[in-house]
């Protein structure tokens, strides 16, 4: 009921009375009264004025699932939103919807999460209403192998989402860092259940810091897309930019089922190549050359011995030799 009075507000210009409200909806005063508090809880802008009824001034920075939906234009990514106000992990929460038989395109959008995941085990930093927390059930006809080049999509997506809203300039750093000048805005954690020779599915996580202030120690390296851009933005449009520039790459790619289609877009995005990097996997570091992006997304180096070697994402870092980047 709260969902239908915000509706009729939202329709409404002028102020509307309880009466009319109550009449329309077929709720109780009370009932109108009680749906306009909790809203007003949740943060909407609404005016009450004696004898004129209520009015919807602004709607805040709200993510929840009918404001998402309302402005999301997509066929499949986001028909089911699941939003919390607070959650463990999007990505963990996803994968139990998955394994319950959620659909394909099934969103999780939590406004905080308290146990944030990054890559091998690290923590995501993600503080509530200040970022994007959030995880799309995929469920490609791909081997497993292939899983990680979703995250090479969800970058693009990302950049090109962020771009369109905000007019910020990404870049990606191979393979699921998305940074606006050197610092990291952005961060992509793609799991997966599968088999050996197909996927069940793919749970591709997205955080973005957009209106952060101030990080917490220890994340000189990160930045907001606030801090950037020198103004607030709406969470629900950088959603709504990043869904649809995924959907529209995703059903190309279900279809082909390699990202041959989007290799040169990608390799214009990214920073991490034609240059030396620094190599981390859990046994060693070392330094090479970053040449190129395999058409399976993986990074072409050459070590130290002047021989070409190829690095998977999941199992390394790569690192600028004289900082993050
Ligand atoms: C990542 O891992 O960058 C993947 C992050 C994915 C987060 C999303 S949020 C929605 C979904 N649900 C989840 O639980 N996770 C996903 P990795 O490349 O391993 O980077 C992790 C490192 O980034 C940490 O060790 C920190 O150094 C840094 N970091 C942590 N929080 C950050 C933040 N908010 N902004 C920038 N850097 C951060």
């Amino acid at each position: 009921m709260k969902e239908k009075v915000l509706e009729f507000l939202k329709s409404q210009k002028e102020y509307i009375s309880g009466e009319e409200i109550s009449s329309k909806l077929g709720i109780t005063r009370a009932g109108v009264w009680k749906n306009i508090n909790k809203l007003k809880e949740e943060g909407y802008n609404i005016e009450s004025m004696t004898r004129k009824g209520y009015r919807l001034k602004t709607t805040p920075d709200i993510v929840t699932k009918s404001e998402v939906s309302s402005i999301i234009q997509t066929k499949v990514l986001g028909k089911d939103i699941r939003y919390y106000e607070q959650i463990n992990s999007t990505n963990d929460m996803a994968k139990t919807l998955a394994r319950e038989n959620a659909a394909e395109g099934t969103v999780v959008i939590a406004d905080r999460q308290i146990a944030g995941k990054g890559r091998l085990g690290k923590n995501w930093d993600s503080p509530g209403k200040t970022g994007i927390w959030m995880s799309m059930i995929l469920k490609p006809d791909i081997l497993p192998m292939q899983a990680s080049q979703l995250t090479l999509l969800a970058g693009l997506s990302v950049c090109e989402g962020i771009s369109r809203v905000t007019g910020l300039e990404c870049r990606i750093k191979w393979p699921n860092d998305v940074v606006i000048n050197g610092k990291k805005v952005c961060g992509i954690l793609t799991e997966m259940n599968a088999e050996l020779d197909g996927v069940n599915y793919i749970v591709v996580g997205i955080g973005i810091n957009v209106n952060t202030k101030d990080f917490p120690e220890g994340l000189s390296h990160a930045t907001s897309l606030s801090q950037e851009g020198g103004k607030q933005y709406m969470r629900r449009y950088i959603i709504k930019g990043v869904l649809e520039a995924f959907e529209k790459d995703y059903m190309i790619y279900k279809t082909q089922r390699n990202i041959g289609h989007f290799l040169q877009r990608y390799k214009d995005y990214c920073i991490t190549l034609n240059s030396d990097v620094k190599i981390i996997t859990h046994q060693e570091e070392y330094t090479a050359y970053a040449k190129d992006i395999a058409k399976d997304g993986s990074l072409v180096i050459i070590n130290a011995e002047g021989q070409e070697e190829t690095i998977f994402s999941g199992e390394v870092s790569v690192r600028g030799l004289y900082g993050y980047i």
